[in-house]
């Protein structure tokens, strides 16, 4: 079996990373066009790395959660019978691959990695970045930025992401509110292609309409529980 998992912020939540849409959630504290645009970086550098330095260190304190550990056996798991997973996160963070998934997709970048605005290379960053850092490829000074997809940039990997997902037999969200664009358009997308689409949230995403099937609830509970059956490896019902 060919499964397509698109996580969001809410996998993360249980490992004490926040949201940004519920509640007290991340955009409620910042103006996200103020801070995730290439406009804001431009007028106020320091603001927003500082934003991404407080994320890096959160991210760098957090620890995977069971959800995360779930999907990193499943990967493992579905490849035993020739299966597939495609493992394509909106998140920054890498607690997928401290959990163990491999190839994991980030299609809206990640917080351990810096890129140069200039020479455009990307290099492994896990220390506060900063406006004095210089970038190890051009020698510039200044122009590195998280490797992160902010509005109105590109996601990362597209192509590759509507190829897996045109070959996929399951289509499977995790905990993502369904808002941000173009992630928010792959359901719709399965559906067109008649692939079963599941979602696990804490609560409604905007597009829950889309899904055949919905199961509400924490994912450090309903994920775990999905790959076990998934693997036939006991537990009952989704
Ligand atoms: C682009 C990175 C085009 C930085 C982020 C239509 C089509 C295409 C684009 C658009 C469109 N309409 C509008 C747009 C523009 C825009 C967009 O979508 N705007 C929205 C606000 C309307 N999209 C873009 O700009 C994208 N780029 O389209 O480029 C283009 C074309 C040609 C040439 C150039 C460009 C880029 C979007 C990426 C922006 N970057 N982040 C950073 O992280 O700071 S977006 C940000 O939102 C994060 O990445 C986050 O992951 C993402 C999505 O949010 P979620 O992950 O879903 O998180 P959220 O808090 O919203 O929801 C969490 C859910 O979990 C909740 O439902 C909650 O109930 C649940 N939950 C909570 N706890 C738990 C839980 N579930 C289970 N268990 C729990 N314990």
């Amino acid at each position: 079996m060919r499964i397509f998992v698109l996580t969001g912020a809410g996998i993360s939540a249980d490992s004490g990373l926040g949201t940004f849409r519920d509640a007290g959630g991340i955009w409620d504290k910042f103006d996200p066009m103020k801070l995730a645009t290439p406009a804001a970086f431009a007028a106020d550098p320091e603001r927003v790395h500082e934003f991404y330095n407080l994320r890096r260190r959160d991210m760098l304190a957090a620890r995977p959660n069971a959800a995360h550990v779930a999907l990193g056996r499943l990967g493992e798991g579905l490849k035993v019978d020739g299966g597939a997973l495609f493992l394509c996160t909106q998140n920054i963070d890498d607690l997928h691959e401290r959990a163990g998934s491999r190839a994991v997709h980030h299609m809206h970048g990640r917080l351990s990695r810096a890129l140069c605005s200039s020479c455009r290379a990307t290099r492994e960053w896990r220390a506060d970045l900063g406006v004095t850092d210089r970038c190890a490829a051009c020698g510039r000074v200044g122009t590195l930025r998280p490797d992160v997809v902010w509005f109105g940039e590109m996601p990362y990997g597209m192509p590759e992401i509507e190829e897996a997902l045109a070959r996929s037999d399951l289509f499977v969200a995790i905990g993502t509110s369904g808002a941000v664009y173009p992630a928010a358009e792959f359901v719709e997308i399965a559906r067109m292609m008649g692939i079963l689409t599941l979602e696990f949230n804490l609560g409604k995403s905007a597009n829950a309409h889309l899904f055949d099937e919905s199961v509400y609830g924490p994912a450090i509970e309903s994920v775990p529980r999905f790959v076990a059956r998934l693997l036939g490896t006991g537990g009952e019902g989704l």
